[in-house]
């Protein structure tokens, strides 16, 4: 016998469910949450499933029009199921684009352009003038033997002037250059017997050496000049013409005697006060001048070392700190300065 007003009951049933998915569906705020709807009403236990399992305790003459209904409510929860699905995936979209959006219409980062080392203006500027006057570039190994940066130069071993340039050694003869002398003797082995050398020597070299005025790295230019005939004359005009396209046209230089044992006579030479030009300051110490480097006539013993019969041949050479000229120039008082790459520092040359 079948219950009498069951039809009732389930077409009350499948209302109820339509209305409760439809309520549901509204409130759905993620893909996860209509997943769940799915399997809560369309699932294999889904509510709708289950009643339209239940179908045969309804009257048979019943039985079409509660399926054809049960049906409509199932298309229905699929078709709001995949519309809800769609506004959800658009908004999305929408949230996705918004936070990833590129504003094509921003001007973009200028490039920030780098620029020369003081040292390099410097280093560049003294090749400049000495090339100008005929002086050839030469460059030579950093890492050196102790015959090269000391011997040949006239400096044996147990020589006093091996104390003032306290060194970085590898081993007993081997060690980083004190100077870039070496290089210009390679080259004159080399050159030997063509007249005449004429070349600068820049480079970095290495003494054990730190304070606001010594580095254990700084850089050097030397300069020689070898021919069959040449005076301390012509080392002084030489010098002259470099002072004054460096530090100005009006300076004036000295020589003062000194001594270096690769060179005799030697000299250190000043520059008239590029401050008071000459009158007496603070920058000058009151003297008036300014020690800008060292040079001599090259020993003849230097000359025999490198191959050349210092009876036939004569030279000149002489030989600068990088890092003074440019203190000089710029008004530098720290040379530890150049070395700290801080670029509030750098970016004022
Ligand atoms: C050869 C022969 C002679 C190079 C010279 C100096 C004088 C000199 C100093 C300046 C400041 C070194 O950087 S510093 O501390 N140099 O005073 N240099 S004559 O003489 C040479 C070089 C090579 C074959």
């Amino acid at each position: 016998m079948l219950e009498k007003g069951v039809d009732i009951r389930v077409e009350k049933e499948i209302r109820k469910i339509k209305e409760s998915a439809l309520a549901d569906l509204k409130n759905a705020g993620s893909r996860d949450e209509l997943q769940g709807l799915r399997v809560k009403y369309l699932g294999k236990k889904g509510q709708l499933t289950r009643v339209l399992r239940g179908m045969g305790s309804v009257p048979p003459e019943e039985r079409p029009r509660l399926g054809e209904l049960a049906n409509q409510v199932r298309q229905l929860i699929e078709e709001e199921l995949d519309k809800r699905l769609a506004v959800l995936d658009a908004a999305e979209k929408e949230r996705k684009l918004a936070e990833e959006a590129i504003d094509v219409t921003l001007p973009g980062r200028p490039v920030q352009f780098g620029h020369k080392h003081p040292l390099s203006i410097i280093m560049a500027e003294i090749k400049d003038i000495f090339t100008a006057m005929g002086f050839k570039v030469a460059e030579g190994p950093e890492v050196e033997y102790d015959y090269y940066n000391f011997e040949a130069l006239n400096i044996p071993k147990g020589h006093p002037a091996r104390d003032m340039q306290d060194s970085f050694y590898f081993s007993e003869e081997v060690l980083l250059r004190t100077h870039t002398s070496p290089v210009q003797i390679r080259v004159m082995e080399k050159r030997v017997p063509h007249l005449p050398v004429r070349i600068i020597a820049p480079g970095k070299v290495y003494r054990r050496d730190d304070d606001a005025t010594h580095s254990p790295m700084f850089h050097q230019v030397e300069g020689l000049l070898v021919d069959r005939q040449c005076t301390l004359g012509d080392l002084k005009g030489v010098l002259l013409s470099f002072a004054r396209q460096m530090f100005g046209q009006d300076r004036e230089i000295r020589l003062r005697p000194s001594f270096f044992p690769f060179t005799e006579p030697s000299a250190e030479v000043d520059i008239s006060c590029i401050n008071c030009s000459g009158k007496g300051c603070r920058v000058c110490s009151n003297t008036g001048w300014l020690e800008i480097l060292g040079c001599g006539m090259v020993h003849p013993k230097v000359l025999a070392n490198a191959g050349y019969n210092p009876e036939d041949v004569v030279g000149f050479a002489f030989g600068m700190g990088v890092e003074r000229i440019a203190m000089l120039k710029y008004g530098i008082n720290d040379m530890r300065l150049f070395f700290e790459n801080d670029v509030r520092f750098l970016h004022q040359f």
